[in-house]
């Protein structure tokens, strides 16, 4: 499977414009980290972004859990993706009938499409969902930001405790993102997803979803609401190509240095995965 294949060879054969992007700027830093910044100002997440900025390949957002959100937050956020070559993934997991996420997405008061190179969605509501976000990610208004490059992870799986995103949800979800290839990169899930997970016919084109992978923490087992950590070593073994970090680097005593551990921790995983 593509997970055994440096990410450079990956970039070079990806149809994906924002993946050839995502591979080069891990390769290029040498981290396969996406810092979930789940903080609640402008400032500590500015703050946040421009100091973890040279370790992380891409950082993940809540936008709306600012209590001060502006439109400078968002293009904060934009000249510090431009100033340390990361991506910027809103974590708003969609999950609505097409028209109204289509909304959602484009436009509107957080105006996702235009700041956020990554999205992800729920298929709860079915294909639709992601039908819906593809024919907006192809319509002529998006160009600008299609140019750009933009992608779609569907939430294959989740990280906690009891969840329902299993079995046929996420066989379905593999069917999707086959089906929509042009707008989904890949997944959120905790493994990679290959043609066993998917009732579609496997297709034999080079066809190569990138994994991220949450609930990763190197000092805690879960919290006390139910999510469930592991390690970057065990992340990346199990298939993800990005690990995702939350409370175990910008909580950390000292966040800097921390990520530098998740950083070299998940870049030598990954070594080891494709050697
Ligand atoms: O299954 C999931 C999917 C996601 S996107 N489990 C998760 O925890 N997440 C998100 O990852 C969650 O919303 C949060 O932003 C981050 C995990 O944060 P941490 O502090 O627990 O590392």
């Amino acid at each position: 499977s593509s997970s055994k294949l440096p990410y450079g060879v990956r970039a070079k054969n990806h149809p994906n414009l924002l993946v050839r992007k995502l591979f080069a700027i891990a390769e290029a830093k040498q981290t396969n980290v996406t810092v979930s910044a789940d903080v609640t100002t402008t400032k500590e997440l500015l703050d946040l972004a421009d100091r973890l900025g040279p370790h992380i390949a891409v950082l993940k957002t809540h936008i709306d859990i600012l209590s001060d959100l502006s439109p400078a937050t968002t293009t904060g956020l934009a000249q510090l993706a431009e100033k340390h070559n990361f991506l910027i993934f809103e974590d708003r997991k969609f999950i609505d009938i097409g028209n109204t996420v289509q909304k959602q997405y484009h436009g509107g008061a957080l105006r996702i499409s235009e700041w956020a190179h990554i999205i992800n969605c729920s298929i709860l509501p079915g294909e639709g969902i992601v039908q819906a976000l593809t024919q907006t990610a192809a319509s002529n208004d998006f160009l600008p930001y299609a140019a750009e490059g933009r992608g779609l992870l569907i939430l294959a799986e989740m990280t906690s405790k009891g969840s329902l995103a299993t079995g046929t949800y996420t066989t379905r979800s593999v069917d999707y993102a086959r089906r929509y290839r042009q707008f989904v990169m890949g997944f959120v899930c905790n493994r990679s997803l290959s043609a066993e997970q998917s009732t579609e016919t496997s297709r034999e084109d080079g066809e190569d979803f990138v994994v991220f992978t949450t609930g990763v923490n190197l000092a805690s087992a879960g919290d006390a609401l139910g999510q469930q950590y592991q390690t970057p070593q065990s992340a990346v073994a199990r298939g993800a190509d990005f690990i995702i970090a939350g409370r175990g680097i910008y909580a950390a005593p000292d966040p800097v240095e921390a990520v530098r551990r998740y950083q070299q921790q998940g870049w030598q995983a990954y070594l080891e995965r494709v050697a």
